[in-house]
């Protein structure tokens, strides 16, 4: 890459210039670059981590896991790398996942252009020169004609807003940024603040080492055990050879991005003992789909959900002894599905343990952080370490943070002001040549994520392809197309049972934040046809210039 010495918008001198400049060095960041240096385009990867594996990279909490399955979360787009590649345990730990991400970069030789402990934190599009001008926390002044944000869906985390929070003189960990080194908990009073995913992976690690723990619970969350295990050579090789016969074409054409047999009943059309069969099978092997997804409507239809909720709050109060306490950690609030179900090992079990504490949120809430604990409206405790595990300004968040200009000198985080809207999760009208991976509206964190960066990057560079062949200066979004699909979106989203609950799917985590359903339920495979039919259209629904 040369220095180009050029004016941008802002004045500054442009100190690199490349055709594309990413934000984001996970997974789709990878493979974007790995995509375009192969179509001879020129691009660049941008990341405040300091190395490779995005969500994977910060995540480093105990316990910190992927709840796909690891023969599913992986690349797909290189047979020799899913051949070569293998995985040691039925859902991934966090090292592991970085350690893949590293030999993807490794293996693909990815290093040269990427740069890391780098924050986008203006881009700003130039009219005149139809091409995004970028500044970074390191000074950099990036001219690129597309400008594309790979920047993760749960990447901005969202603290707490609880009164003296900064007085505490204790330790302060977020599950989000957890010390690359560890953290020893060994005869600690711990408070852990949140009953989401990472909390729930992470409690009974940190309740193995400390002198006492505290768990905050506003939410009680649906969590079910993960039965985690070794991957055994035969299941590797059996993975392997699905690899060459189809596996992943069902993956692509599937609801979520995981192959799993189409449901073609209602829970409420077999009998009882059909049903707690079939719930028992999921719980046994830690499927977590064949509970939300093994009937038809139990994201539909309040009914059909409150069997499966029944079923997972009996096992509940099977494991939990204390019935006070299995009682505030059945979840009654929300159906099960609409937040983020958890996989877990020996969550329940952890409370049975005689130094873990519940605080239930909803009966005593906190007052305020002290300088030696956290006071609830009920009790003082003391504590020598407190551990967010708040959850993210999800989806959204990544992106509205950076100073984001379109047309007109309009920011994103305006534009959006009442709900992000999109075209296909890809394009947002008046930002030209800028695309969003996994961006609301898509199928996103509603799917393996792996399968639908894929499908995302590999439209993206068809489209960028595209317009480097015909000469094109310019893609944006038509307004009328982005508010068709924002509809669409809105109107299978309302269909199902997700808006009865305050999650992060709805944006209700974030005081302030418009209540809209962000990513798209329609369903991965049905998706991916809309994304071929409007290329198959001529872009249908992308405005594009000379
Ligand atoms: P989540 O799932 O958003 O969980 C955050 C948790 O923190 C959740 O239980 C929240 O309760 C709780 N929370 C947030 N703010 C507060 C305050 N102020 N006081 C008490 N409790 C609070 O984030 P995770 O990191 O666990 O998981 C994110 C995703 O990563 C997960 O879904 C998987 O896809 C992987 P609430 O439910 O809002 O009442």
């Amino acid at each position: 890459m040369s220095d180009v010495m050029e004016k941008s918008i802002t004045g500054e001198k442009v100190t690199q210039k490349v055709d594309v400049m990413i934000v984001g060095a996970g997974f789709a960041g990878m493979y974007l670059l790995h995509k375009l240096r192969g179509l001879g385009i020129s691009a660049r990867v941008f990341d405040a981590a300091s190395g490779v594996g995005g969500t994977w990279y910060w995540n480093r909490y105990p316990g910190a896991r992927c709840d796909v399955e690891s023969i599913n979360y992986s690349y797909s787009f290189d047979s020799d790398l899913e051949q070569e590649w293998t995985w040691s345990e039925k859902y991934s730990p966090q090292p592991e996942i970085l350690q893949y991400a590293n030999h993807v970069a490794d293996r693909f030789n990815l290093w040269p252009d990427m740069q890391f402990d780098t924050r986008i934190d203006v881009a700003h599009f130039n009219e005149k020169e139809n091409r995004w001008t970028v500044k970074t926390s390191k000074g950099d002044v990036v001219s690129a004609q597309h400008f594309v944000l790979a920047v993760g869906t749960l990447s901005a985390p969202k603290l707490p807003e609880i009164k003296n929070q900064e007085s505490f003189k204790g330790k302060v960990y977020e599950t989000m940024k957890w010390p690359h080194e560890g953290v020893d908990f060994t005869g600690r009073r711990v408070a852990v603040i949140g009953t989401g995913s990472s909390a729930i992976q992470s409690i009974p690690l940190i309740a193995e080492q400390a002198a006492q723990l505290t768990v905050f619970q506003r939410t009680p969350n649906f969590s079910m055990p993960a039965s985690n295990r070794k991957l055994s050579a035969e299941e590797t090789t059996k993975a392997k050879a699905a690899y060459k016969t189809g596996y992943r074409q069902e993956a692509r054409e599937s609801g979520f991005g995981v192959p799993i047999p189409v449901a073609t009943q209602s829970a409420l059309e077999v009998t009882e003992a059909e049903r707690t069969a079939a719930f028992q099978a999921g719980w046994d092997t830690g499927n977590l789909v064949a509970i939300i997804g093994g009937y038809t409507d139990i994201l539909y239809d309040k009914e059909a959900n409150d069997k499966a909720a029944d079923f997972i709050r009996a096992k509940i109060r099977e494991v939990v002894k204390d019935p006070v306490v299995a009682e505030t950690l059945c979840p009654y609030n929300h159906p099960v599905g609409t937040k983020r179900p958890c996989l877990d090992t020996n969550y329940y079990q952890t409370y049975n343990l005689p130094h873990v504490k519940l605080v239930d949120l909803l009966k005593t809430g906190i007052t305020e952080i002290t300088p030696n604990g956290i006071n609830t409206t009920t009790e003082n405790l003391e504590f020598d370490d407190i551990v967010f595990a708040t959850g993210f300004d999800a989806m959204t968040g990544s992106l509205v943070r950076i100073d984001i200009r379109g047309r007109g000198g309009v920011d994103l985080a305006t534009a959006w002001k009442d709900g992000p809207a999109t075209l296909l999760g890809l394009q947002v009208t008046g930002f030209p040549n800028m695309f969003t991976v996994t961006g609301p509206q898509s199928p996103s964190v509603l799917s393996n994520m792996m399968i639908s960066i894929e499908q995302h990057i590999d439209w993206i560079t068809d489209c960028i392809s595209h317009m480097k062949d015909n000469g094109l200066a310019t893609v944006e979004a038509d307004k009328k197309a982005q508010a068709e699909w924002v509809e669409h979106s809105n109107e299978v989203g309302m269909a199902t049972l997700y808006p009865l609950a305050n999650s992060w799917y709805m944006g209700a985590n974030v005081p302030g934040k418009p209540r809209v359903f962000l990513p798209y339920i329609g369903g991965v495979g049905p998706y991916r046809e809309i994304c071929d039919d409007v290329v198959a259209k001529g872009y249908k629904g992308f405005n594009f210039s000379k």
